[in-house]
């Protein structure tokens, strides 16, 4: 009874996030995988061994091989090839002809990467996907007409000891980098976006991909430098304190691929410690208007 009478008032805690755990080669077993990730029935899968040890070692040489000025710089610490929807379309409107002539320059540059990176990881990777849709394919976002195309995927290199992704989530940047978002919403429902990414160099410490139990729906206000949320009833959560909210943390090993719901879930990467850099490739995917695809772009 004491015991009870004094026990430390439980501090209300987020809710739990759901990640499943496979290995590559169990992959039939989840053939709704994607569709319960947009339900949000869960919230990810990490997919265990995706890429063989040699085809990590590909990416890797190819990517030594990037030139410096083929890199963009998006925040300290954090370098990306080729640049993401946040540097081709960023807060000033770009004019439709010239973001029309990325998405071409875009699709000429993707054709190269089989050959530049010595794997077709485009193809692999869908291929994957679309095994964990039912009713949805996985395909390219076209440019119009369909000329051009959304770089699917994005190299990014978090320079050893002190790149990192702040907290963020994928509703939010819809505010952020609204023309680009406008340009999306004509083919796709943005709101439920999905990224996925997989590990091709993994620091010695540090970047690890946190999901926190919190919804955006739920807490829209990211404040103090992206460390506090801050939820609809004004309850504030500090991100870096561990006891405050539920989360999934993890350094997934190089060759994994993760996949989960980035539009509504607030997640960060932590800062890479120590020497080794961190490099992962992906993008994002949402589905298209009539729901019958997933359309992809990075
Ligand atoms: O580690 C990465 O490549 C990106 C992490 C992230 O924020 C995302 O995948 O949405
Ligand atoms: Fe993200």
């Amino acid at each position: 009874m004491f015991k009870k009478l004094f026990a430390k008032k439980k501090i209300e805690t987020t809710r739990e996030v759901k990640v499943l755990e496979v290995d590559a080669s169990e992959l039939s077993s989840l053939t709704h995988g994607l569709d319960s990730i947009i339900t949000r029935e869960i919230d990810g899968i990490l997919i265990r061994n995706f890429l063989s040890e040699d085809e990590i070692e590909r990416l890797k040489l190819g990517f030594e091989k990037v030139e410096e000025k083929e890199l963009t710089q998006y925040d300290d610490g954090m370098f990306l090839y080729p640049k993401a929807f946040s540097g081709v379309d960023p807060r000033e409107i770009t004019r439709d002809v010239d973001f029309q002539k990325t998405l071409v320059d875009s699709e000429k540059r993707w054709k190269l990467f089989p050959t530049r990176f010595g794997i077709d990881f485009h193809s692999k990777v869908t291929k994957v996907l679309s095994s964990l849709s039912q009713s949805r394919t996985v395909e390219l976002s076209k440019g119009e007409e369909g000329q051009g195309i959304y770089t699917p995927q994005t190299f990014r290199h978090l320079e050893a000891g002190k790149g990192q992704f702040k907290t963020h989530c994928g509703v939010a940047f819809q505010d952020e980098f609204k023309p680009f978002y406008d340009r999306l919403s004509k083919f796709c429902t943005i709101r439920d976006q999905i990224s996925y990414f997989v590990t091709v160099q993994k620091p010695i410490a540090g970047g690890e991909i946190i999901l926190y139990g919190l919804n955006w729906s739920d807490a829209s206000r990211l404040v103090n430098n992206n460390s506090t949320l801050i939820d609809n009833k004004g309850k504030e959560y500090n991100l870096h304190d561990e006891s405050q909210l539920k989360y999934y943390k993890i350094a997934p090993n190089e060759g994994d691929l993760i996949l989960f719901s980035e539009g509504e879930l607030w997640h960060r990467v932590s800062a890479v410690v120590g020497n080794v850099s961190r490099l992962t490739l992906g993008g994002f995917m949402t589905r298209s208007k009539d729901d019958k695809s997933l359309k992809m772009w990075s």
